[in-house]
């Protein structure tokens, strides 16, 4: 199997995030892509390539100009605005009820502010996504991973991994949010969509419920989110991802939330799978986008599912029988120990030889 992977991610260096007002030692840190790539080397069956520019545009096809041009800039805006800090963090974010009340009108006239602190809270969710020096540059490359593996992918090969770093699926068109800055997987399915004029779904096996991904195919007909992961109501990101989401308009029916209690065992799990895999097998199409995370794993120290090693080679299997090609990008998973092994089983689960 081909897998793309990188060293640029090493730009975005996070050292803590912010819990609940009080700095953490950050999950989402550089040794998690080392961690998997040394795994994929030890296993030997794992053929890496380097990721390939595609620029600006595909980008563009998914997200708001105004994000991108606040992650470019955002770090040169720190120097010049004397901010003398390693991360930047914001602590004012625009809650719906601050404009309850006003116009669609009114509502259109609010404005990105000058100071980078409200820019940093007009593109952001929350307070665990510090950008640092190098996010800018990092996030650009693991855009970069996703779409070198679409093109792998619609250039023959039937399954090929990416190993985005920082992940991707909490990006909305115009948010970043929760380690995500680019919606790596939202591109790669709009590339395919575009490439190809089939519809695409997209399998979401992340611990969290990406909430950006439902965002950014909301309304589409052509795109297909199937998600499992922890109820909104225990866990981050909170406000979105409960089973009665469903998409609007073109898109009624092609959004499909599974949660999951706490403790959410192999067997519980693999039944999510199967309706998210049924979701899959309704819809026409002959390749998926894979958003792949561990933070599922029984040890991780974010999640509070239960699942074992055994539970990613089968999941791996299950997946592989759609009989459909696969771009696998990776999203989260923060148990360093187990992460490497996990994406062994999950990706020799589809591919078990070669
Ligand atoms: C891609 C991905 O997996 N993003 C996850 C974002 C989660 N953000 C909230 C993190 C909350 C950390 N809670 C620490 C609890 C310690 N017990
Ligand atoms: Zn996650």
């Amino acid at each position: 199997m081909k897998a793309v992977t990188t060293e640029h991610h090493r730009a975005h260096d996070v050292r803590d995030e912010v819990y609940l007002g009080v700095p953490i030692p950050a999950h989402e840190v550089v040794q998690r892509a080392g961690i998997i790539k040394g795994a994929l080397v030890a296993d030997g069956g794992f053929d890496l390539v380097e990721p390939t520019e595609h620029g600006e545009l595909p980008i563009l096809a998914v997200h708001d100009r105004g994000l991108l041009r606040f992650l470019e800039e955002a770090w040169g805006e720190v120097r010049r605005q004397a901010i003398g800090r390693q991360s930047l963090v914001a602590d004012t974010y625009p809650s719906l009820a601050m404009f309850e009340g006003m116009s669609r009108e009114a509502i259109a006239k609010l404005r990105e502010p000058a100071a980078i602190g409200g820019r940093a809270g007009w593109w952001g969710l929350d307070s665990s996504n510090p950008i640092v020096p190098g996010t800018y540059e990092a996030a650009r490359w693991a855009v970069d991973v996703a779409l070198t593996a679409v093109d792998l992918v619609l250039g023959g090969e039937r399954t090929v991994y990416g190993l985005c770093r920082p992940p991707g699926h909490h990006a909305a068109r115009s948010m970043a949010a929760g380690y995500c800055f680019f919606n790596n997987a939202a591109i790669a399915a709009e590339a395919i969509v575009r490439a190809t004029g089939e519809r695409v779904a997209i399998l979401d096996v992340d611990y969290h419920h990406g909430n950006g991904t439902q965002q950014i195919f909301w309304r589409r007909g052509d795109v297909l989110y199937a998600s499992i992961h922890g109820d909104p109501m225990r866990v981050y990101p909170f406000f979105l991802g409960h089973a009665d989401e469903v998409g609007e308009g073109d898109g009624v029916g092609m959004n499909v939330n599974l949660p999951l209690p706490a403790e959410a065992g192999d067997e519980l799990y693999l039944e999510a799978l199967d309706r998210a895999l049924e979701a899959i097998n309704a819809t026409p199409g002959s390749i998926v986008v894979v958003s792949l995370g561990f933070d599922t794993y029984r040890d991780d120290p974010i999640g509070d599912f239960a699942l074992t090693r055994a539970a990613y080679a089968e999941a791996g299997r299950r997946v592989a029988a759609l009989g459909r090609r696969l771009v696998i990008l990776q999203e989260g998973g923060y148990h360093l120990p187990s992460l490497g092994k996990n994406a062994v089983a999950w990706l020799r689960g589809v591919e078990p030889v070669g």
